[in-house]
């Protein structure tokens, strides 16, 4: 795959997944130790923990329990790009908030232990990000330090993390062997055996320069989060390129309206002239008829995204919803009233097929009003979408067309 060099705009979100205590919370309070030691601000966390999983493990219950209980989201502002890493527990009963974790990823790290190899928790991690679009896997084999570091022992499990990703589509792209609690190839070699190609960190920055990172060769996508006020300016726009790259002088228009606008100037801290890449948060200085509402997404003028109320869509279902009930079906920066219209029994796909924990269907998802359908495979931003029946996540989906 082609390799860019790295962009400071570029940005990747990256679940850490993986069996109970396998390591999860270790591996990044390690990497967030290390990069504060070489001087990378890492605000008010806290990096002198006792204990590294402490870094993201911040409740009470967590702690006391040695346990990871919700998925906690951490910003790495390198000077290669942002990186977010999201900590999810292992837990076969937080299974929901690992598929909450999971539809918030672009890459996965998935972390197997060298001294206990694949558990179940392994391969229910491994379908879901595959299950959540993750295409791109960087296997991390942590607690080396307990198996001597012996090469045969990373080895032997590479084919057989390998296999659980056949046919779905995605793949491991690296392995990383680590030892976590002492720091051991995490952003340095030093101590690390000859075999072990790069370390964590190493990783982690080929994926901020692969092109899916700052692919800006799709159709300008903009989708919009709210409104802004600041001192001496007009009105601003908020929200995030999805695609494409949206810059200075751009015709931008309303999917399903018919409202167009000229982007006058682009608002960002720290402030830069040129345009905006995927991934950006940004505020854009709009001149057009009045200013878009959240949930709107702005494309490029000529762009042909339909707006639709009924989409084909595959979804894993955390607990039984009964066909016809209303669920709130939650976009990026939009949620509205939604229903299984009606579900195909067997999922095309077969992927999770008889996997037992979760419900996996092919369905026909009905709004209550329309929106832009992109399919997950175009634009998994605006192509990826999750359930909520009252307070609780019940699933999560991907259109399909
Ligand atoms: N020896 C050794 N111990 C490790 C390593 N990584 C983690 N540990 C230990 O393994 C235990 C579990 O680590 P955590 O980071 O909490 O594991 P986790 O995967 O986040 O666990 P859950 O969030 O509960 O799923 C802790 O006692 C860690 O100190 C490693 O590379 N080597
Ligand atoms: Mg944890």
């Amino acid at each position: 795959m082609v390799s860019l060099p790295p962009q400071p705009d570029a940005c990747l979100a990256c679940v850490v997944a993986g069996h109970v205590d396998h390591g999860k919370s270790t591996l990044i309070g390690s990497l967030a130790h290390e990069l504060s030691r070489v001087g990378i601000p890492m605000g008010a966390m806290d990096v002198g923990a006792a204990d590294p999983a402490f870094f993201t493990d911040r409740l009470q219950e967590e702690r006391e329990g040695r346990m990871t209980v919700d998925r906690a989201a951490v910003r790495f502002d390198l000077p290669e790009g942002h990186l977010t890493l999201i900590d999810v527990p292992g837990h076969a009963e937080f299974l929901r908030s690992m598929l909450t974790g999971a539809t918030q990823a672009t890459v996965g790290i998935l972390v197997v232990a060298a001294d206990e190899g694949i558990r179940p928790q392994t391969v229910a991690h491994a379908k879901l990000m595959a299950f959540c679009g993750i295409r791109r896997i960087i296997l991390a084999v942590s607690k080396m330090d307990c198996v001597d570091w012996s090469r045969e022992a990373c080895e032997r499990l590479c084919p057989q993390v390998g296999e659980l990703f056949a046919g779905t589509g995605s793949a491991v792209v690296t392995v990383v062997p680590v030892a976590a609690p002492d720091g051991t190839n995490i952003l340095e070699r030093s101590g690390t055996p000859a075999w072990c190609g790069g370390t964590l960190l190493d990783a982690l920055l080929a994926e901020l320069r692969q092109p899916a990172a700052v692919d800006a060769s799709q159709p300008a996508r903009f989708a919009v989060q709210g409104m802004l006020r600041l001192p001496g300016l007009p009105f601003l726009c908020t929200g995030r390129v999805v695609g494409g790259r949206v810059g200075p002088g751009d015709r931008l228009r309303e999917v399903g309206g018919t409202a167009a606008f000229e982007v006058k100037r682009i608002h960002r801290f720290p402030e830069r002239p040129d345009a905006a890449l995927p991934g950006e948060n940004v505020a854009l200085e709009l001149a057009g008829p009045s200013l878009p509402g959240r949930g709107t997404v702005l494309e490029a003028e000529g762009g042909e995204t339909p707006c639709l109320a009924e989409m084909r869509a595959r979804v894993a279902l955390l607990d039984s919803v009964p066909e016809e009930r209303w669920l709130g079906c939650q976009w990026l920066y939009q949620i509205m009233p939604a229903r299984i219209a009606h579900s195909t029994t067997s999922d095309s796909h077969g992927m999770l097929g008889d996997f037992g924990i979760l419900n996996i269907a092919g369905i026909v998802l009905s709004m209550a009003a329309s929106r832009p359908v992109i399919p997950f495979g175009e634009c998994p931003e605006l192509g990826r979408f999750v359930l909520w029946s009252e307070d609780r996540m019940v699933g999560a989906g991907i259109v399909v067309k």
